[in-house]
């Protein structure tokens, strides 16, 4: 055991009485600071199975140690993860990264941590050693019929696994696209995508959700089939109710107005679930927040009035999700920022006073609408954070109890200096 209840309750306690001190001002003045904290308590971040490693770029890649070497370690690392903040409990696998085996021992493992399992990942945008066909030319899109009745069959067995764990939702992410003008006749390209998804969502539980995830360049960079919003909210339309669009924060063109998508997706109830990841230039896929957090906070902003306005509930009617590569980080530290980033960026845009709000708007007061904003995102939340932890049965500060409790040396001496998890 990492970590168990007695260094937690340690831990805790030696900062109870500074996280009070920080607490109080919520508790006398803010009147839906208890709301707040119930709704952080509630609301979960599932964790990739694919980002438990150390992340690559086409140049290099430089593992740190203490990889997790099978499903049943990623699973024990998102376990330590949800152990010290609360707010981890789901794990989101990639197949075939990721088989599960012998799916009524990871799910009982998985439950032995309290974690759920959240949509499962196929994956047509690599060959694998065992597969007759390859995907160089697409998988979904192909010309040739056999190769997308492979990518097909290989989708619904993702299902299938996804169903063995309790999963209710696949996502599927297409590198299908083309390099050069003139390689694909790009109405064709598109048909073929939407026939193949219609197969797929054909052999979806009635349960399930299929998230169809955009991305605007890479690996191809003169076309992607589900190039933008527009196109999967196209295909998502096409393929019925249980069908919606993914959004991934990095897969945009450079400044594009993330939170105006999310509005109107929402709005049309086609919105289905979210990559969290920060980018400067490209899917950079860096810590959530870490260099655009206001666009982070808008986004929620969103997110709240969107779902508020149609009655939703926030913890559980949208998928949320960390896509991530850690470079130069430690893996599991990244997360534990990425989810902290998250949380403060939601409980930020539960304070905004939306009936002042559209007060503004509707009298054109632009500084006042900013102001209202601005005022949301500048406040230190993170006393409500902590606070949810704790109540949650967390720690206090998780990032600095994984370092007191040196958790990375002591994976390395049980796993070994030189391992390597699949993933990203
Ligand atoms: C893609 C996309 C997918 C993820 C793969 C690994 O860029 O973000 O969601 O599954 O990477
Ligand atoms: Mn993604
Ligand atoms: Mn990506």
């Amino acid at each position: 055991m990492l970590l168990d209840s007695l260094h937690l309750d340690q831990h805790n306690q030696q900062r109870l009485e500074r996280h009070q001190s920080r607490l109080a001002p919520w508790t006398g003045d803010v009147a839906n600071a208890e709301i707040i904290i119930e709704k952080l308590v509630a609301f979960q971040i599932a964790i990739p199975s694919w980002a438990l490693g150390t992340g690559g770029t086409r140049f290099g890649r430089f593992p740190g140690g203490g990889e997790p070497r099978s499903l049943e370690e990623k699973i024990d690392d998102v376990g330590l993860l949800h152990t010290l903040n609360r707010a981890s409990g789901a794990i989101s696998l990639h197949i075939p990264w990721d088989i599960p085996t012998d799916a009524k021992a990871i799910q009982q493992r998985a439950a032995s941590y309290g974690l759920a399992f959240d949509a499962v990942n196929s994956n047509t945008f690599q060959d694998q050693a065992d597969q007759n066909l390859s995907y160089k030319f697409g998988s979904l899109q192909h010309v040739d019929a056999t190769v997308r009745r492979q990518a097909i069959d290989h989708n619904i067995d993702v299902i299938r696994h996804g169903e063995a764990l309790g999963s209710k939702a696949i996502t599927v992410w297409l590198s299908d696209g083309s390099c050069f003008p003139g390689q694909l006749n790009f109405r064709q390209a598109f048909q073929r995508t939407l026939e193949s998804l219609q197969e797929i969502y054909a052999a979806l539980p009635n349960d399930w959700k299929m998230f169809v995830e955009y991305k605007a360049f890479e690996p191809n960079f003169y076309s992607m089939t589900v190039g933008d919003w527009g196109s999967s909210y196209l295909y998502a339309s096409k393929l019925g109710p249980k069908a919606y669009t993914l959004v991934d924060l990095g897969h945009h063109l450079p400044n594009a107005n993330i939170e105006q998508i999310v509005a109107i997706l929402l709005m049309e109830e086609k919105l289905g679930g979210f990559h969290f990841n920060d980018s400067k230039y490209g899917d950079d896929d860096l810590t959530a927040g870490s260099i655009k957090p206001y666009q982070l906070f808008l986004i929620f902003n969103e997110l709240v009035d969107g779902m508020d306005a149609r009655g939703m509930n926030h913890a559980t009617d949208l998928g949320w999700m960390i896509d991530a590569s850690h470079n130069v980080k430690d893996p599991l530290e990244d997360l534990l920022q990425s989810v902290e980033a998250i949380q403060i960026a939601y409980a930020q845009a539960l304070l905004v006073d939306r009936a002042a709000l559209e007060e503004a708007r509707e009298e054109n007061d632009v500084v006042k609408a900013q102001e209202l904003l601005q005022d949301a995102f500048r406040t230190d939340v993170r006393p409500l954070v902590a606070e949810a932890r704790l109540r949650a049965g967390g720690a206090l500060d998780p990032l600095a109890l994984f370092r007191q409790l040196d958790v990375r040396r002591k994976l390395i001496s049980q796993r070994g200096a030189k391992t390597v998890a699949t993933g990203l």
